[in-house]
């Protein structure tokens, strides 16, 4: 279908690393390959650092990684992704407990650093390893997720840790605080290691325990539609975003947002400040939203699942401030093509992708409608729920 994306399947992902593997390293074949997707989230936007609800599902673009274990303390990686202008081969040691593995040059490389560096098992071998993904980079789809839970996955092929799923996730995200300085949630972490071919995953962020939602109807259809914009504001807004969210526990007395009701905030507006109010009402809302939403998910009732991705959206425009104008104005052309459930900016905002859940036949009429009525170049990706990180047999 005209303007629509093929996604790289992985076994084409796997030859290209392993073609680079012998290329760098003497001929030698690579003896291990693993996958991990990245996500997009239907619905439970800025939730999960407040312990509430998130509906993400993992996505058939993923981060493979080929390699073999070395003997030694040394590591060698080359990635084949677009690293912006930085080299694509980096060398470092293995961390001790004198000598941990810090934050350095080139910037990719911390993902897989922070990684190393949490491992839950040792001895970690020395290695040499291959990245190549079809995940897009900077476009909200988790593309360092997707990393940081491939080498994670990678590392349990040539050290295997006691296989704690949830361990590994939060691992994953404990690297992306410490080695990316971005203190995000749980999600995305998550769903890359835990997600479910044909399912959507309701993850309770204050418990970690996930229910898995069917979401196969071949008459459905989720479009995911990159904006290919990318604002500056996301380093600094989001650390911002997650302080007004403690603040606001705070003064309404609660360990987090999760433990407020709306009746709460409303006791106490005049003690908030109207930004705080505002964030805080995003953040309640939302997460009754979600669990909303997955109950509309089990029942098959699209509209209502399509007018809670619609609630959201504004919320997130409104209240929380994290959408742009090409976001909104994506979402408005998406909502005026028939057959069209709803739509919605997912992720952390100012820019990347949004997400349109749409009957298929309505498939092609809506790409053509938002490609009229987008200013910018969108990029358009039809996607089926995927499953989360495994090995690859070679
Ligand atoms: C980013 C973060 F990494 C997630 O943890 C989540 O907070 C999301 O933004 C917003 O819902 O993807």
């Amino acid at each position: 279908m005209a303007n629509i994306c093929p996604i790289k399947n992985v076994a084409d992902l796997v030859s290209e690393a392993r073609r680079v593997y012998r290329e760098t390293f003497d001929g030698d074949d690579a003896h291990v390959a693993v996958c991990a997707p990245g996500r997009v989230n239907l619905i439970g936007e800025h939730t999960d650092y407040n312990e509430g609800f998130v509906l993400p599902m993992a996505l058939p673009m993923v981060t493979v990684i080929v390699g073999s274990k070395t003997f030694g303390q040394k590591c060698c990686v080359v990635t084949q992704t677009e690293a912006a202008d930085e080299p694509r081969v980096v060398h470092f040691d293995l961390p001790n407990e004198l000598t941990p593995l810090l934050r350095g040059q080139p910037n990719w490389a911390n993902y897989v650093k922070g990684v190393v560096q949490h491992y839950r098992a040792r001895p970690i071998p020395g290695f040499r390893a291959v990245i190549a993904s079809s995940v897009p980079l900077g476009g909200g789809l988790s593309s360092s997720a997707s990393l940081e839970v491939a080498v994670y996955t990678f590392l349990q092929q040539l050290c295997p840790d006691d296989g704690d799923q949830v361990a590994k996730a939060v691992a994953c995200q404990q690297a992306e605080h410490t080695h990316a300085a971005v203190p995000c949630g749980i999600m995305d972490q998550f769903v890359s290691v835990l997600g479910k071919e044909g399912h959507a995953l309701l993850i309770d962020c204050r418990s970690l325990e996930a229910t898995a939602v069917p979401l196969a109807d071949p008459g459905l259809v989720i479009l995911i539609t990159n904006s290919n914009v990318r604002h500056s504001l996301t380093g600094s807004e989001y650390p911002t975003r997650r302080k007004q969210c403690e603040e606001a526990a705070a003064l309404l007395g609660k360990k987090s947002l999760r433990e407020a009701t709306l009746q709460d905030l409303e006791a106490a507006k005049d003690r908030l400040k109207g930004v705080t109010y505002r964030r805080a009402r995003h953040v309640i809302e939302e997460i009754e939203r979600t669990a909303q939403a997955a109950e509309a998910l089990k029942r098959g009732n699209y509209k209502e699942f399509g007018r809670l991705m619609v609630e959201s959206h504004n919320s997130l425009r409104d209240n929380y401030e994290v959408s742009c104008p090409e976001l909104d104005e994506l979402v408005a052309a998406a909502l005026e093509v028939d057959g069209v459930f709803g739509s919605r900016m997912t992720g952390g905002g100012f820019g990347g992708c949004t997400v349109t859940l749409l009957q298929a036949h309505a498939t092609e009429r809506a790409v053509e409608h938002i490609q009229k009525k987008y200013h910018g170049s969108p990029t358009f990706f039809i996607t089926t729920p995927s499953e989360g990180a495994h090995a690859l047999s070679l």
